[in-house]
């Protein structure tokens, strides 16, 4: 049976779920949700109000590692997102879990604070919103810089995200100074993780983008700053190599 992936278009915790479903090699459908008051939907279906959620045979799962870990577990005969060796399994898991504590919960944060400020970016990505999309965009990006200008705890809070997010990328850009792939010699779910939670900072080369014409949109600040470019080019790489 088809697995349904249920996702909102700029989520980069749907990216993830996406990616190891591509990984894996399994066929699925996208069913694209709007945050409101249209969540009672995907309350009913898995009870709880977040995305991403599939459906496979039966089974609802929510949250992106735990769908990574149903599939690994749901279709073992698929390409391993996790090594054999427990020991490697254990810091692949180890890594999964530091990225969505700092990229996944810090790039949002970090995406309000400079996409709003990159006329560039920001009009691409309207243009594909389309002109609801486009006015709410407008609309933060003349809240957001003047808040953090003229509050102290927005500052702060920014802040406390930018370090935690450049802090984890420069960390995975000295990994793979040593390495091919984030932990060892074969992909993994810790580059799932990596190279898909920095989502809207670089829309990827994927024939599954809410709309094509956002491909390559980017936020030049974080995702064209050379002190993370060898991260940013695995990213594209691993999306040509191994995701579709
Ligand atoms: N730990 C979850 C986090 C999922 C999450 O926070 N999703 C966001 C979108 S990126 C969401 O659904 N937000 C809507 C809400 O909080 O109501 C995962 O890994 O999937």
């Amino acid at each position: 049976m088809t697995i349904v992936l249920h996702r909102f278009p700029l989520s980069h915790y749907a990216e993830k779920a996406r990616a190891a479903l591509d990984f894996k090699g399994l066929e699925y459908r996208i069913e694209e949700h709007l945050p409101g008051p249209a969540q009672l939907a995907i309350y009913r279906l898995s009870g709880q109000r977040k995305l991403p959620v599939i459906e496979h045979d039966g089974a609802v799962v929510a949250d992106s590692t735990e769908i990574a870990l149903y599939l690994e577990r749901t279709f073992p005969d698929r390409r391993r997102l996790l090594p054999e060796d427990p020991e490697r399994r254990r810091e692949v898991l180890a890594l999964e879990e530091h990225l969505d504590d700092t990229l996944g919960k810090y790039a949002p944060r970090v995406w309000l604070r400079h996409a709003l400020r990159e006329d560039q970016y920001l009009d691409a990505l309207g243009r594909a919103l389309g002109p609801f999309g486009h006015a709410g965009l407008g609309a933060l990006a003349a809240v957001v810089p003047l808040a953090e200008a003229r509050v102290g705890a927005v500052q702060r809070r920014l802040d406390e995200a930018e370090r935690a997010v450049r802090g984890a990328l420069t960390d995975l850009c000295a990994r793979l100074e040593t390495s091919p792939y984030l932990v060892g010699d074969e992909p993994s779910l810790a580059d799932i993780a990596a190279v898909s939670l920095v989502y809207p900072f670089k829309f990827p080369p994927s024939k599954h983008l809410f709309k094509p014409e956002v491909e390559g949109a980017s936020v030049r600040s974080i995702a064209e700053d050379p002190a993370l470019a060898r991260f940013f080019d695995f990213r594209d790489r691993f999306y040509r190599d191994h995701l579709r």
